[in-house]
């Protein structure tokens, strides 16, 4: 199972809205064949990995990280006819799915069909993998991720909070690299205006990437790159306060979205409205590059998921330079990206919180670090 994880996790970037899935199949203490849903609307991992085992697919053992899907009306064939065709003799499962069309059915139907089931392997560990697509489907909003970068002395910005390079050439094709694999790029107006920065990422991508900007109060001046830059191909959001969405619009292809205040701060956007509004539009991680304030208030209202913090050595040793909150969360995972240090943090009090293990991103920037670093010498 912890195999199937690992191959799971190659899909991120291609699969979602769907969820990352894994599949080895093992007979007798062979493994014959490894899969993973590579691609959304491709095949899902169990029907590639038959493939690939052909006829020593009977009796064999397929260990998957998901329940397999017994649904119609889809893009794929369902999986559980498939396992139940090639013959399979046992199906473990790491944990159910939690699309309302499956759950717990598929596991039920293989019973049926006399398949030897056994399901909660590495369960929390297989719904951690998920958590993106059980925040989609259960709560109906993207996954978080907060990332901002600091200096030794936990600096944000330079002194008076003028703008200042922090992370390192490496971390910023990294940050971008993972931006091409978000749905959505999130800042509040401060950053918006005294950064003035594109939100686009410069890695390849085949996901379209929304950007978005919290402005309760539309302080947003039209003179700013992302509104220059806004199209109806790609659009910029601007989420306000309902009063004052009906301030003229700031030009074209900029979409103006009015929310809710949140109830405890009233100039202040209820931030799971605005994730809900993301989510419609159909983000399943949202990528949000944060100040000072705004990690306070996406913490505040639990709903950041997981944290990506870029440490510099240099310091700025100035009391009016901005310093970023304290994090009491355990890292769940390092690495060294040529001097700077990247921690992933996952907020254990979240509701899409299962497992204290390394992502799939993670995963793929210590991969990409490795080769980054060897292509500089
Ligand atoms: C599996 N194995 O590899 C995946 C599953 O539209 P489709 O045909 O791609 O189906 C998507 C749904 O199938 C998705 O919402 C989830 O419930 C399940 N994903 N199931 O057996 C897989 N990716
Ligand atoms: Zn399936």
């Amino acid at each position: 199972m912890r195999r199937a994880i690992e191959l799971a996790m190659r899909g991120r970037g291609g699969v979602e809205p769907n969820p990352m899935v894994g599949c080895v199949l093992v007979a007798g203490a062979k493994t014959i064949a490894e899969s993973w849903h590579e691609q959304f609307g491709g095949p899902h991992a169990e029907p590639l990995a038959l493939r690939m085992a052909g006829d020593a697919a009977r009796g064999a053992t397929a260990y998957v990280t998901l329940e397999p899907c017994c649904h119609e009306r889809k893009k794929t064939p369902p999986c559980v006819p498939a396992l139940i065709a090639a013959g399979v003799a046992r199906v473990v499962a790491g944990c159910m799915d939690p699309n309302p069309m499956v759950n717990g059915q598929g596991l039920a139907l293989l019973q049926q069909a006399g398949i030897e089931v056994e399901a909660g392997v590495l369960e929390k560990e297989c719904r951690q993998l998920l958590a993106p697509f059980i925040a989609r489907t259960t709560y109906r909003r993207p996954y978080v991720t907060l990332k901002w970068a600091q200096t030794a002395d936990g600096k944000m910005a330079g002194p008076m909070g003028r703008r200042m390079a922090i992370s390192n050439a490496t971390s910023n094709r990294l940050v971008h690299d993972l931006r091409a694999r978000c749905d959505a790029i999130v800042v509040g107006v401060k950053t918006a205006v005294s950064d003035d920065p594109l939100l686009t990422s410069r890695a390849k991508s085949s996901r379209r990437l929304l950007r978005v900007v919290l402005d309760p109060q539309r302080r947003l001046p039209p003179t700013r790159q992302l509104v220059r830059t806004a199209t109806a191909e790609d659009p910029v959001l601007v989420f306000c306060l309902a009063e004052y969405a009906t301030i003229h619009g700031i030009g074209p292809g900029v979409e103006i979205v009015p929310v809710d205040s949140d109830p405890l701060r009233r100039d202040h956007l209820h931030l799971r409205s605005v994730l809900e509004r993301l989510a419609e539009r159909g983000a399943t991680h949202v990528l949000v590059e944060p100040g000072p304030g705004m990690i306070r208030a996406f913490c505040e209202a639990n709903l950041a998921d997981r944290l990506w913090v870029i440490r510099s050595p240099e310091r700025v040793e100035h009391d009016s330079a901005p310093a970023a909150p304290v994090v009491d969360w355990p890292g769940v995972a390092e690495l060294d990206v040529a001097g700077d240090r990247l921690t992933e943090y996952l907020n254990p009090r979240g509701e899409v919180y299962f497992a204290a293990t390394e992502s799939a991103d993670m995963l793929k920037a210590r991969e990409d670090a490795k080769c980054k670093v060897q292509s500089a010498k």
